[in-house]
């Protein structure tokens, strides 16, 4: 039978093995989205949902953005695909140029990949790698944090701190340990924007060096604001520690910006916003708003001129995909530049800032409400658990307002907002007016 008279059964779900889904749950009860528009997805069912997460935190500047969908649709006609090694195209240099002006700095120097989780595995190997050109190939040592997520490649799981990600994969990267969590609800409950206290807990990072001997670490990599395990902001003074900390020992500091970059802060980037410099980012997502599967790491000169010493004919990194570069995904970037500096929508966390936390601290009263907090166009509103039920309450949440016409998204027993950069202050009542009669209506 070929694939053409293949009798097609839209209502078989079986064959898809869903991402980070419950799948004979979801299979029992589907959600589907048939289209999208804005800051609004259409369902199945002709309903028009409010994206309060501007999809998992990628479309910045909202959906079926006309400048994208040209680009993408004149890039296919052109050039769909070229070979990534020893090959160029023009616009992976031209995307390149205008990322590296764009970020902060001297983080001059980007290596395409396909996806956030790609670019975390590439930031570490490049760390490793630039000891190594150096002399200094003892540093093999790679520090995460806990409740840190870096995607799901062994890599990024092994410096990841969430432990349904890590215990079934076995050993994992060796080498790895693990600094605090930046979370304390005691001291830094109900915070409006950055918590006053706990750059302290940067000083763990001295206690794993004196642990470890810091000449044995190639780099740590963090968050500037966990995102996926519920929106932990950063104390007052804690990312200059870290910075401070990774230079006295030389020890690489890498930010995964696959989250807080492209605007969500209300800055092109968190190296912007924080004014801390890191040695490597990492990016995806908002690179390309979603549409095609891109993500880039940053190096500075530093790093990449590491690389530049040996004949001219070597290849200097043993490292690249398939699709690096890829000529749709390069103009689905440019175009999602262009989009994001005509509408000014790096600024639109400062602008609205504000409301949103406004918006966002308005829950509070909520009996099953136990803590808020935001950053930029963040929010995390966290439900007291169901004892003996932990993720129940915000599953139940995430459906009742799926129900009522707006996308949330919940980790753990934490509602995390992260709406596209577009959203005006008539949507940021909507999305909190619903959300505000879910949470008197969920048990
Ligand atoms: N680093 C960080 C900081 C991320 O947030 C990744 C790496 C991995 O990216 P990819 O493209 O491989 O998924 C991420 C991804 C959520 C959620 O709801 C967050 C992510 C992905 C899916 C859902 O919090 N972050
Ligand atoms: N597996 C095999 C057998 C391959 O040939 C390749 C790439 O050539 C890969 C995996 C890696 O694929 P990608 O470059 O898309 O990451």
């Amino acid at each position: 039978m070929t694939a053409t008279t293949k009798i097609s059964r839209p209502n078989d779900l079986s064959a898809f093995w869903m991402p980070f889904t419950a799948n004979r749950q979801f299979k029992q009860t589907p959600r589907m989205l048939v289209s999208a528009d804005g800051m609004y997805y259409k369902t199945d069912d002709n309903r028009e949902i409010l994206d309060g997460t501007a999809g998992l935190w990628c479309c910045n500047a909202g959906h079926k953005r006309p400048k994208i969908v040209e680009a993408v649709k004149a890039q296919m006609d052109e050039l769909d695909y070229a070979p990534a090694f020893q090959m160029g195209h023009p616009k992976a240099f031209e995307l390149a140029s205008r990322l590296a002006q764009l970020m902060p700095g001297n983080l001059n120097h980007v290596f395409y990949t396909n996806s956030g989780s790609e670019s975390v595995e590439t930031a570490l190997k490049i760390a490793l790698a630039y000891h190594r050109a150096r002399g200094d190939g003892q540093r093999t040592r790679l520090i995460g944090r806990e409740r840190g997520y870096h995607g799901v490649n062994f890599g990024g799981i092994s410096v990841g701190g969430i432990s349904g990600n890590r215990k079934t994969f076995g050993q994992m990267l060796g080498g790895v340990d693990h600094m605090r969590h930046t979370y304390l609800p005691e001291e830094n409950g109900v915070t409006r924007g950055m918590p006053e206290h706990g750059a302290y807990l940067a000083d763990d990072l001295e206690r794993i060096c004196a642990l470890h001997d810091p000449s044995t670490i190639a780099a740590v990599i963090v968050e500037p604001v966990a995102g996926s395990t519920g929106v932990l902001i950063p104390p007052k003074g804690y990312l200059e520690r870290l910075r401070e900390i990774c230079t006295k020992h030389g020890i690489l500091l890498i930010f995964d910006e696959v989250i807080t970059g492209f605007g969500r802060l209300g800055a092109p980037f968190a190296v912007d916003y924080f004014g801390v410099q890191p040695d490597l980012v990492t990016t995806a997502k908002g690179l390309t708003n979603g549409t095609i599967p891109m993500g880039a790491v940053f190096a500075t000169d530093e790093i990449h001129d590491a690389f530049m010493t040996g004949p001219d004919n070597m290849i200097e990194l043993f490292h690249g995909y398939t699709y690096s570069g890829n000529p749709v995904a390069c103009a689905a970037g440019l175009a999602t530049l262009e989009t994001y500096e005509e509408e000014g929508l790096y600024e639109k966390g400062k602008e609205l800032g504000q409301y949103w936390e406004d918006a966002v601290h308005s829950l509070i009263d909520l009996p099953l409400v136990k803590d808020v907090r935001n950053l930029g166009l963040i929010g995390a509103i966290e439900l007291e658990p169901i004892a003996g039920f932990p993720t129940k309450r915000a599953f139940g949440a995430f459906l009742k307002a799926f129900e009522k016409g707006i996308l949330i998204r919940t980790t753990g027993d934490i509602i995390a907002l992260s709406p596209p950069l577009i959203i005006e202050k008539s949507h940021i009542d909507q999305l909190f007016g619903t959300l505000r009669d879910v949470l008197k209506e969920i048990d």
